[in-house]
């Protein structure tokens, strides 16, 4: 049995596995969680971050407005599964002035570190890359440098520092759409200057494993395990309609995260419900948040939904770890 090196998570959101479900995870009865209409402007809430907080649970939520502009909103939740969403967008204080210049802000992730709530999203300066900032209240948020330069997308810090550094994946991008993307580690003794770039697992070309041939990304923060760092990633085809997000898992060893230990061949999830192929961007499952308990071994994992709500799907660390054993490439 795998086994997750992390806190106990009492009452965090959970639904036993459905009789006769032969998947490797489980999708909540009551999906989506959260609307078009989560907060009062917004168009759409996907792809963001959850954590425990306090007696409950607290996140930094993408909503859309309806003038169609991207930023980030906190908000708090009892059971992790009704969530309140501020009105007015997270505001950033700390950063030289020239850093909290807003352009946008999108894909949240959160991630519990040294006693701080660190936040992590794609932060416009000129083009995306990767914003820092951290909270203890997600009230007041204190930003930090940019990590990288542009083109930059989904930077994820892991949960501790690894032989003495800090740690982030990230996948570098271009401007756009970004028809390519590969994984990549970066290291700082800081959490300002980020160098040591390592690759850690780019596309998969081959008929083997072709939902992940355009571009692959990291999801939530990696979870540690007796086995290694699970990683849960999202990737992507090109097909004719355009492209598809799919998810799967990988396992990243632990001193070393830069190093694969497997990788799934087969996706773990794909848009197959109705809410997640039809949006605002039909056929997307895009994962930033992961809940976990170590006592019993449950993930729930949280994420956006064709670019217009967000879901909750259900699993175990024992479920994924076999998984991409099973599977891998
Ligand atoms: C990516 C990001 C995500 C989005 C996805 C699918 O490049 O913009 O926020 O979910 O595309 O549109």
């Amino acid at each position: 049995m795998a086994r997750i090196i992390g806190k106990p998570l009492k009452n965090m959101p959970w639904e036993d596995k459905p009789q006769g479900c032969r998947e490797a995870i489980w999708r909540y009865s009551g999906n989506p969680i959260i609307g078009r209409n989560g907060n009062r402007r917004s168009n759409s809430v996907f792809n963001s971050a959850v954590v425990p907080f306090e007696d409950g649970y607290a996140g930094v939520f993408r909503c859309d407005s309806r003038s169609i502009s991207m930023d980030l909103f906190a908000g708090r939740s009892r059971d992790g599964l009704k969530w309140e969403i501020d009105d007015e967008p997270i505001v950033m204080t700390g950063a030289p002035e020239e850093v909290l210049k807003k352009q946008y802000r999108y894909d949240a992730r959160i991630i519990p570190l040294e006693g701080k709530y660190y936040v992590t999203w794609c932060n416009g300066y000129h083009g995306p890359t990767i914003g820092v900032a951290w909270t203890e209240d997600f009230r007041t948020f204190h930003q930090l440098e940019n990590a990288f330069l542009p083109f930059n997308r989904n930077g994820v810090l892991f949960p501790r520092k690894i032989g003495g550094m800090y740690m982030m994946l990230s996948r570098p991008s271009d401007n756009g759409h970004t028809p390519f993307g590969d994984i990549y580690l970066s290291q700082s003794p800081d959490l300002e200057f980020w160098g040591r770039h390592r690759y850690v697992f780019g596309t998969f070309s081959g008929n083997d494993s072709a939902w992940q041939s355009t571009k692959v990304g990291p999801g939530p923060a990696p979870i540690e395990t007796d086995e290694g760092w699970l990683l849960i990633y999202h990737g992507v085809i090109t097909t004719c309609n355009g492209f598809v997000y799919r998810i799967g898992t990988a396992l990243l060893d632990l001193e070393e995260p830069w190093k694969v230990i497997a990788r799934s061949a087969d996706y773990l999830m794909a848009p197959w419900e109705i809410y997640e192929c039809v949006g605002d961007v039909p056929n997307v499952v895009f994962p930033c948040a992961a809940l976990t308990d170590s006592d019993t071994g449950r993930i729930a994992v949280y994420y956006g939904c064709a670019d217009t709500v967000t879901g909750l799907a259900f699993t175990t660390v024992d479920e994924l770890v076999n998984f991409t054993r099973e599977h891998a490439l």
